[in-house]
Parts: C-alpha cells; structure tokens; sequence
C-alpha cells in the first residue's frame, strides 16, 4: 500500500495548540515511514488557505503535496528541502486564523484522524510471456475528479520503464504514472483533460525486442472506464509494479519526463506553461516554483526575433585590443523588448517644461515630516499623480491597441510603471492603482519596488500589468529625451532634471523651477493634438498641484 491520502484538513496532523498558534505536521503517510522534502512552498510571514500546499513531499513511489489544512499565517517554517521526515514531524508552525476548537468542530472527521484509504496501489502483476503490455490507472483509492493532465508520450515513441506516460490529477494529488516496461508506444488511449477511473486503459506498449501482437478487444471505447485487467489474463500488464514512481533523472529519457511535483504543475497550468520547456533547479534536476516564473519572467520579455547589434560577424580586434562582455540577463531581454517597441511603434515625442515652482516649494515644506515618517519625497511621487488625473481627462492613453489596431482597450485601471536604472540593467516595476494612492504612499511605493529591482527582488506580479509609463531621469540631468513606449502600451512620459530659468512673465524674467517633460506616444493610437492636450494638461497639473486635490 504505497501512499495514503493526505486529507484537506489534517487537524489530527497538529503536534500542540497554545491559543491560535499551532504546528502542522505530517499526517498519515501509510505504510512509508520516511519520505523526502522536495519542495517547501511557504516562508515565514505568507498567508495561507487550507488548501495552499506548505510543502511537497516525495517517496521512491509518489510525490504529494501536504497542504496547510486551515487558514492562517506562517510563523516558521520548520522543515528545509532535502530533509527526511516521517508521520508526526513537524512542517510549520502557523497562527491560524479560527480557534483550534472552532477548526476541529468545523472538521470533526478529521479530528478522529483515521488512517485513510490508499490513493495509489500497485496493480496486477504482469502475466508471463505475453508481448503485449496495456498501462492502466491503478488504484486510487477514495481520490475524486482524477484526470489527465498531461501525456508525456506519443506513438511509436521507444520507452524505458522509467520513463513517464501519463499524469492525472485528483481533488488530492497529482501522480505520475511510467511506462512500466521498456518497449514502444503502440497506441496512446488517453489525452489532457479526459477524466480516467481505476483501470482506464492508458497506453499499450509492445515489450522491447518483441513482435508487436494485436492486443484483446477492448471491453468498452477507449476512453471509457475500462475494467483492469486480471492478473494471469494475455494482457500482460495492468500497470506498473510501482505506479506514480518519480523516475531519477538519470533515468529519464529527453522530453518524455517532467520532473515537478503537483504544487508546480498547478502553478504551471494556472500560468500556461508548458513545463517541458522549463528547466529544472531543484535536486536531481526537479522543476519547482521559482523556475516556472523566471520562464514566465524570461517569456514576458523575449521575443523571437533576436537582436542584431552587429549585423555581421566583425572583427573589431583588427583594430585594435577588444573584451568581450556578456549582456547581463535582464540587459538582453530589455534590448529585445526595446527594439521591437521601436521598431514596430510608430513614435512621436512632444516636448514641454512644466513650472514646478509651487510643487517644489511645498515638497522642501514635507521634508521634516518625511525624516519623521522614513519617508522622502521626491518629484516623481507628485509626477505619477498628476499622470492618473490626465490619464483619466484622457482615457485612450491608458490604453492598448487591439492586435489588429482596430480598437482600444481602455483601462479603468492605473497602473503605472517606471523605470529603475539597476546595475543589470532596466526594469520597470509597477504601481498598482496609483489613482487611489496619495503621495506618501507612492513615495513608499517607488522606495520599495525601486529598492527590489535593484536587489533583484522583484515578484513577477510587481511587474506586470502596467497601463502607463514614466522614466524619469531626473536625478541624473538632461534636457529632454526620447523615451521609448513600453509596449503594448501607447505612451510614455520621460522626465529630465529641473532646473531654475528665467521665465517670461508679461513684465518681467522670473526665475521659476521648470521641469522639462519628454512624451513619446504611438501616433498609431494618439494624434498629435490629442498629444499636446494632454502634455499641456499635464503641465497645468503640475504647475498647480492643488488641483491634484480636486
Ligand atoms: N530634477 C531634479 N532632481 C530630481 C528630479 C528631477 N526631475 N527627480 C528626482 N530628483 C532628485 C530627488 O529629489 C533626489 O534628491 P534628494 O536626494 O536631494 O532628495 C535625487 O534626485 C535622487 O532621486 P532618486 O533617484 O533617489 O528618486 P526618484 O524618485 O527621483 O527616482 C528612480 C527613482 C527609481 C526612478 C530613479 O532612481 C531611477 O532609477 N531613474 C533612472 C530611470 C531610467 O534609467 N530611465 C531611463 C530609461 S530609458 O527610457
């Protein structure tokens, strides 16, 4: 019996609870008595719902998430990857939302904590001297709504024992299900998303080295609940002796294996992924978390053209002395995303000077309550303001062109991006709802997500979904640039360093702190009259930023 279920709620899983506090720890793992942490998918401080998986654990038959079981809060995390654990270790220790009591008699089933049904059991044993092998689901125990989720093989495809065939999900547990024996493909039954019972034929292989011969009639279509076969029956085999059985990598076949466990292949269908693309950096080459979002990561900011800095090869050390120097990661692909911005945008940059007098001056009057809060302000804070009061005066800025240019999407969202200049490079993380944000919480905001690009910290969701941009070059100098649009939005506003000029009053010169405004659009979706409302309208804002208030 090699796996229990791990049950949604395994409060009989908990060590002690003083007050709210409590530890969850492995529930009953059956017959195993130690298996191996492979993924933990918690940190201190997260928030988790009962059925957040808080790690993976993996034996030499079956990979399981074991998750939380209650709402709560993550204290500690006790177990690291790597280690061996058994029933009754403790995984995490967790402030749970509900009293113990309440969880309990929320759950008196699983207070009892009886010992669960099997979800996996080994299959018949192959009959000897048949040439024809049919894979089958094996036992499942008490597991629901089990499906294909993904066919790792396809006809004729050659296969190791090891290698897998089938996973399929249930409202438990995702399991792999291999080949059993070496041999070819002959037919594959299922495909993704069909539902599967105990003993829906999977696959036939004929064994290696062997004839293929025509298997029995199937007892009912293919991809219905089919009857297992009976041990001693001509087909040979029912499943394989040690369903579910991760193979090693060293084992693994190129292409026909996905080294993840459930938590990961949810993320990964959540996300669209497809984890055969997604190398792995867990032991023994496993695939977890991190790696399905820097491919996200990697995705988002590629593109397939590639870049041609030197159109051809050319040898510069004819020249010269030279040193070749790799782009850093997120260099390459800012050059891929730039290029292609450039290139398929048709750009217009209108150039304008704000008089940022008043704003300065009332900026410098913040500043002691800024040393008091932590927190500084500078003019970038009010800039982003100002640039959700025009956005929404003008809402086919905040916008994308449809994939055939025929229509807008506008968004009643504002998120606004802005670029971080990082020694690896540029990134633009982004401020979600901006509008409903006042000025010292974008200041905040720019703080911490500015300090996460340059410590590499970003979260993939703190750079996603930006609806306007803003670069601003201002600490660093400059009259005016040429910012390029952040693709598939249409505009973008640069900023350059304020400087004190003489300013023409009707009268007299005044000197006023002018701020030089640089907005590139895609003039395939913003005309330039449109362009010059909306910069003057701008400008107005931030020479009066009273009527940010407004
Ligand atoms: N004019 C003059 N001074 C400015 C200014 C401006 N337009 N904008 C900011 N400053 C001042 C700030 O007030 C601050 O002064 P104090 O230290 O005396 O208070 C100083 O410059 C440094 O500001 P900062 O850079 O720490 O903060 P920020 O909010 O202005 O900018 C960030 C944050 C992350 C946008 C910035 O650090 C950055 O990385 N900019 C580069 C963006 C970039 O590379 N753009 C080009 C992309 S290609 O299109």
């Amino acid at each position: 019996m090699p796996w229990a279920s791990i049950p949604r709620n395994p409060t009989h899983g908990w060590c002690e609870q003083i007050r709210v506090t409590q530890e969850i720890c492995i529930p009953d793992i059956g017959d195993i008595d130690e298996v191996e942490v492979i993924e933990v998918c918690v940190a201190p401080g997260d928030m988790v719902t009962a059925d957040d998986a808080l790690l993976v654990i993996e034996s030499d038959k079956a990979s399981m998430e074991v998750p939380a079981g209650t709402d709560g809060r993550i204290e500690a995390v006790l177990v690291s990857v790597g280690d061996t654990v058994g029933q009754g270790h403790p995984i995490v220790r967790l402030e749970a939302e509900a009293e113990p009591a309440a969880a309990e008699a929320a759950h008196p089933e699983a207070a009892d904590a009886p010992r669960t049904e099997a979800l996996w059991a080994p299959a018949a044993e192959p009959a000897r001297g048949s040439r024809m092998l049919e894979v089958r689901v094996p036992d499942i125990g008490d597991a629901a709504d089990v499906t294909v989720i993904e066919v790792a093989v396809v006809t004729d495809q050659e296969v190791t024992a090891d290698d897998l065939l089938v996973v399929v999900d249930s409202d438990k547990a995702s399991m792999e299900i291999p080949a059993g024996h070496a041999g070819r493909v002959l037919e594959v039954h299922v495909s993704e998303g069909v539902p599967v019972v105990e003993g829906t034929l999977l696959a036939t292989i004929a064994a290696e080295g062997q004839a293929p011969v025509q298997p029995e009639p199937e007892p009912a279509a293919p991809r219905e609940p089919a009857v297992r076969a009976e041990p001693g029956a001509p087909v040979e085999a029912a499943a394989h002796e040690r369903p579910g059985r991760v193979p090693d990598a060293a084992t693994r076949s190129v292409g026909s294996s996905i080294y993840a466990g459930p938590a990961v292949r949810r993320l990964a269908r959540e996300l669209g992924v497809d984890l055969s693309g997604v190398s792995g950096s867990g032991s023994r080459g496993r695939i977890v978390k991190d790696d399905v979002k820097s491919f996200v990561k990697n995705a988002m900011t590629q593109s397939p053209a590639s870049v041609a800095v030197v159109p051809v090869e050319i040898d510069f050390s004819r020249f010269g002395e030279v040193e070749t120097v790799v782009l850093s990661r997120v260099r390459a692909a800012g050059a891929v995303n730039l290029q292609r911005s450039w290139s398929s945008i048709p750009h217009v940059t209108q150039h304008d000077e704000a008089d940022v007098t008043e704003m300065e001056t009332f900026r410098a009057s913040l500043k002691p309550e800024g040393e008091r809060r932590g927190v500084k302000i500078t003019p970038l804070a009010f800039i982003i303001k100002a640039c959700c009061y025009a956005l929404k005066e003008f809402p086919t800025f905040n916008a994308s062109l449809d994939g055939a240019a025929k229509n807008f999407i506008l968004k009643r969202y504002y998120h606004i991006g802005f670029a971080v200049d990082t020694p690896e490079g540029l990134l633009v993380p982004v401020i979600k709802d901006a509008d409903q944000k006042g000025v010292w919480e974008l200041s905040e905001e720019i703080a911490r997500l500015a300090r996460d690009a340059r410590e590499q910290k970003l979260a993939l969701n703190d750079m996603q979904g930006g609806s306007f941009s803003v670069s601003s070059l201002g600490a660093i100098g400059g009259t005016g640039f040429t910012p390029i649009i952040n693709a598939p939005e249409v505009a973008i506003l640069g900023v350059a360093r304020l400087a004190m000029r003489p300013v023409w009053d009707g009268e007299q010169f005044v000197p006023r702190n002018m701020l030089p405004l640089s907005f590139s659009y895609d003039h395939r979706a913003i005309n330039g009259a449109e362009a010059g409302r909306f910069v003057s309208y701008l400008s107005e804002l931030l020479g009066d930023i009273r009527r940010l208030s407004l």
